[in-house]
């Protein structure tokens, strides 16, 4: 600044273009300290921050559990016409609730394929000590009965989403399936000493968003 103003008194006296000069020299000093002014009212403002903070999240669980965990219904030396039942128990062991459906498939290691010849059906609404072949009919069939050549879908739909049949369980809750197989009578000479594994698959999924 103080170059500035040496320079408007060194101009004097003033003809026209020192004039304008002087006047374009006095506007930018103007500028020069209405900016020192701004800065100087912005740092002097009253301000306050309020955080917010632990919003916490944790994901839920998935999960589901049988009880029995493996062989729930099994036969030996079997002979056309004769029928199995046993009783499994469906844990929700996680904490959304879920959506299930169950799949059975079966293995054919001696090749005679007994298992297009065995009859699965799954029931509900059938007390664990109430699973045997004079009560079924007290309870609700869910699936079934459905030959085993190829794995078949004995309970809802798993592929993802709801579907007819779809079994749901809250959290924690359980319920209980009566699992019948059959062999029927009109099982030919050509199935006598053959075996295989029957296997129930259970696959769950959320409901929530699904
Ligand atoms: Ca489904």
């Amino acid at each position: 600044m103080d170059d500035l103003w040496a320079e408007l008194e060194r101009d004097r006296p003033l003809d026209q273009p020192h004039r304008e000069r002087r006047r374009r020299i006095g506007a930018a000093a103007s500028l020069a300290a209405l900016a020192f002014v701004g800065i100087g009212l912005s740092s002097a403002l009253f301000t306050d921050t309020q955080a917010l903070g632990a919003n916490d999240f944790t994901s839920g669980t998935v999960r589901i559990g049988t009880a029995p965990g493996t062989a729930v219904v099994s036969a030996g030396n079997m002979a056309p016409g004769d029928v199995v039942t046993g009783n499994v128990q469906v844990d929700n062991a996680g904490s959304l609730r879920l959506r299930y459906a169950v799949t059975a498939s079966a293995d054919d290691p001696d090749g005679k394929g007994l298992r297009s010849q065995l009859r699965l059906s799954i029931y509900s609404g059938v007390t664990p000590g109430a699973c045997t072949l004079g009560n079924l009919a007290a309870g609700t069939l869910l699936g079934g009965p459905t030959g085993l050549a190829t794995p078949a879908a004995i309970v809802g739909d798993n592929a993802t989403g709801a579907q007819l049949g779809d079994r749901t369980l809250n959290a924690t809750a359980s319920e209980d399936l009566c699992v019948r197989v059959s062999l029927p009578l009109a099982t030919g000479n050509a199935y006598q000493n053959a075996t295989s594994t029957v296997t129930l698959t259970f696959d769950a999924e959320q409901t929530a968003n699904n």
